[in-house]
């Protein structure tokens, strides 16, 4: 299953295509819909987001709510393009003021200069994470894939700003112990905490970042290999994290914690039971070990960066004239931690739907299902 987006933050629509779906998937819109609200929310979204109301529209490959094997097309409409229609436009004669103030921290010096631009703003709309929303829309029929076989994913926020939860998780109830939080946050008291630095934050011109986790549940045994190193499944959900904007590190199970961890406390034990076949009391290795998922709950984590762009800008230099100035400020979020966490979600569940899609390749649903029960009644009830 391969996808591309394309789009710009500010042109019509953002559009993904999702190529090598099996036929015969049947897809539920409301519920890519919903993640594409999830991914609106957050306290600390910036004024953009009351403008749009992300719906995704199906411009090929589904009929009548099933997969016909051939390229999803999805696209979202960008209610800001009302606005932007002439400084966006295809063609025509340039229209508005051109951003010529770098932002440290975004793609617009570099990107400018290696793409040969006068405009900064020919770069940072496609930079984005406006783009982010394809991707969750993309994330929303891989994650309808994985659960035809029983594979869920969650998220959650564990730190911003440095103020971090202190209560371990349950994985199952996550989704009902985060109902009604603004930041996606299991502790209330942690929750206030967290807004309060948002505020402080906003107040002060300034943007914060933070942690988010990932987790996978009843993920089937064996997706990825150790064979060869870009078939190991911690490779590519690594990648597919890292590559939402402003991820900065990526860490599974006990990651960096495991450097400080003698190997008979970092490695979980395996116990065996005739009803129960293999099991392990601890998951430290975050459900994946010799890059091959192991049955237990798949737990990656992400550090986002803070927001590049600051109403109280840094020093920058104007791409003219060379002289000093504050950089750019476009409209902006001050903190995105829980919108990037439902992007992570869509970024895990894309990876397990490649890997499974790559592992028992098959054109339709019917005969991937026949494939998977065969693999797993062999595997699992060993
Ligand atoms: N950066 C901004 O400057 N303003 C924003 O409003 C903003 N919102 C974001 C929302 C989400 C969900 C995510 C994942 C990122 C957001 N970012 C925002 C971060 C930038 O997109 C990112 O820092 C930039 O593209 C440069 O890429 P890099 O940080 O990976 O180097």
């Amino acid at each position: 299953m391969r996808f591309f987006t394309a789009g710009e933050s500010h042109g019509p629509c953002l559009t993904a295509i999702i190529e090598g779906l099996p036929a015969g998937l049947s897809i539920d819109i409301d519920k890519i819909n919903q993640d594409l609200a999830r991914r609106q929310q957050g306290y600390g979204r910036g004024g953009r987001m009351k403008i749009e109301q992300d719906t995704a529209e199906v411009l090929s490959g589904i009929r009548f709510g099933e997969t016909l094997g051939s390229p999803v097309t999805l696209a979202i409409r960008n209610k800001d393009w009302a606005n932007w229609g002439g400084r966006m436009a295809a063609f025509g004669e340039p229209e508005g003021k051109q951003v010529l103030e770098a932002r440290p921290g975004h793609a617009d010096l570099t990107g400018t200069l290696k793409y040969d631009r006068e405009d900064i703003r020919d770069i940072l709309e496609r930079a984005s994470a406006r783009e982010t929303a394809a991707r969750v829309a993309v994330g929303g029929i891989a994650k309808q894939l994985l659960g035809v076989f029983g594979m869920t994913i969650v998220s959650h926020v564990t730190n911003i700003g440095g103020v971090q939860i202190s209560e371990s998780v349950d994985y199952a109830s996550l989704e009902q112990r985060k109902a009604g939080s603004d930041l996606s946050c299991i502790q209330p008291d942690v929750e206030d905490k967290m807004k309060a630095a948002i505020q402080q934050a906003k107040e002060a011109g300034d943007t914060l970042g933070g942690i988010f986790e990932v987790a996978a549940l009843q993920v089937i045994p064996g997706l990825g290999s150790h064979v060869q190193w870009d078939r190991r499944l911690d490779t590519r959900l690594a990648a597919l994290l890292m590559s939402i904007p402003a991820i900065k590190g990526v860490e599974f199970g006990a990651g960096f914690g495991y450097a400080a961890l003698l190997g008979s406390v970092a490695h979980d034990e395996i116990f065996y039971n005739e009803q129960q076949g293999y099991s392990r009391q601890t998951n430290r290795a975050g459900g994946i070990e010799g890059g091959m998922s192991n049955g237990e709950v798949i737990v990656a984590r992400a550090v986002m960066k803070p927001i590049p762009t600051l109403m109280k800008p840094l020093a920058s230099v104007d791409i003219k004239t060379k002289q000093a100035v504050k950089a750019s400020t476009e409209r902006s979020d001050v903190c995105a931690v829980t919108a990037a966490a439902v992007v992570g979600e869509a970024m895990l569940a894309i990876g397990l739907a490649q890997t499974l899609l790559e592992q028992f390749s098959r054109d339709n649903m019917a005969d991937l299902a026949t494939a998977v029960k065969s693999y797993t009644d062999r595997v699992v009830a060993k």
